[in-house]
């Protein structure tokens, strides 16, 4: 799953992915995928640290995610424009966006304005993109009835000013727009760059209606303050956060939602060798789940040993789930939950 991070120049995009991955942000103008910088982080996961030391684990192994950060084209953006175009056709291939709105001392943009200029580059990209396909498809006389009638639906949605996102598609009209990549329909959540004075101030309702029409989430996060929090120990860290009357990082949360945004569920293998932490798509099945793990289980797949995390964390052992009668045997079909912890029996 990749997440990529847009914004207009100088809003901070670099420094929120140091914040978010404690990696150096790369700087300096390069040439097509080398522009794109991507950085792992670390799902944060008190469920999984909790099974790692009821099985005594010897190793914890969480969720990885990936962002993406862009070198900015001085060429190709302008000062003040709300996206550099270059880069549209290398976030089509991302899951999601992060979009950052520079507000700290310095550079400030008005939220949802700053939002609605970044949104309005997206939804012209898609508009181009969709005429041009229905374009080619009535003067080959291709395609079927049913994509023309679609792309139409989606060109008059776009016309209108409005993201993708926020319209209901079709099991079929999501299939037939699969390899489009749509740049308005991806999960995006607004960044908010702040000062650390302003981290834990409020969002106003307006702001967040406004977004959430949108079909945004919105996050505040001072970038440049948490990027310097990995240059310090834990403890180190504690004192810096609580002199900012802050509990946590706040990028811990805001992964938390991007997670949730990207309509992820997390399942467990664990043991005494690993605790193992999984990401899955909602709706996905045990076979799903075996072919993530490795595609030698999914093919030899028998049946998937299934307890919920809750009543292994009540119970603490398998042996005692199995006696509660909460052990249960599931085969591939089954549609996997969050917080499964899960035992594959496969054949080689
Ligand atoms: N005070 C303050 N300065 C910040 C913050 N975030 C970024 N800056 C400063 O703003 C400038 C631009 O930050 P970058 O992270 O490089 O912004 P960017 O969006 O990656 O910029 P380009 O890649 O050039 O488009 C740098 O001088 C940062 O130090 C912040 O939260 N607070
Ligand atoms: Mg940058």
């Amino acid at each position: 799953m990749k997440t990529g991070i847009i914004g207009a120049r100088g809003a901070g995009k670099s420094t929120v992915f140091h914040a978010l991955t404690g990696l150096a942000p790369i700087h300096g103008a390069s040439e097509g995928k080398a522009r794109a910088r991507p950085g792992q982080i670390k799902v944060r996961d008190a469920r999984l640290d909790n099974l790692e030391a009821i099985y005594g684990s010897r190793k914890k192994i969480p969720v990885e995610l990936t962002v993406v950060d862009f070198a900015p084209n001085p060429r190709e953006q302008k000062e003040g424009a709300a996206l550099d175009p270059s880069l549209l056709p290398l976030i089509r291939d991302l899951d999601a966006l992060l979009i950052v709105v520079p507000q700290f001392a310095g550079n400030r943009q008005a939220l949802t304005a700053a939002v609605e200029s970044i949104e309005g580059e997206l939804v012209f990209a898609d508009f181009d993109q969709a005429e041009r396909r229905l374009e080619r498809l009535k003067k080959e006389r291709g395609g079927s009835d049913f994509e023309r009638a679609a792309l139409e639906r989606v060109l008059k949605w776009l016309e209108e000013g409005k993201p993708l996102r926020t319209l209901e598609m079709t099991h079929q009209e999501l299939q037939a727009f699969s390899s489009f990549g749509f740049l308005s329909r991806k999960p995006a959540l607004v960044v908010v760059n702040c000062d650390v004075e302003a981290a834990t101030a409020e969002i106003t309702g307006s702001e967040r209606e406004t977004l959430r029409a949108h079909g945004l989430d919105v996050f505040r996060l001072a970038a440049a303050f948490e990027a310097e929090l990995w240059e310090l120990d834990e403890a180190g860290q504690r004192e810096m956060l609580s002199a900012a009357g802050l509990e946590a990082p706040a990028r811990d949360r805001l992964i938390a939602a991007l997670y949730h945004h990207l309509g992820l569920i997390t399942f467990y293998t664990a043991g005494e060798p690993e605790a193992h932490a999984w990401s899955l798509e909602r709706g996905a099945t045990a076979l799903d789940a075996a072919a993530k793990i490795h595609t030698d289980i999914a093919r030899g797949f028998i049946r998937a040993e299934v307890m919920s995390y809750e009543d292994f964390a009540e119970l603490k052992s398998e042996a005692k789930v199995k006696e509660a009668g909460k052990f249960r045997l599931e085969g591939r079909d089954y549609v996997m939950r969050d917080g499964d912890i899960i035992h594959i029996r496969f054949k080689v």
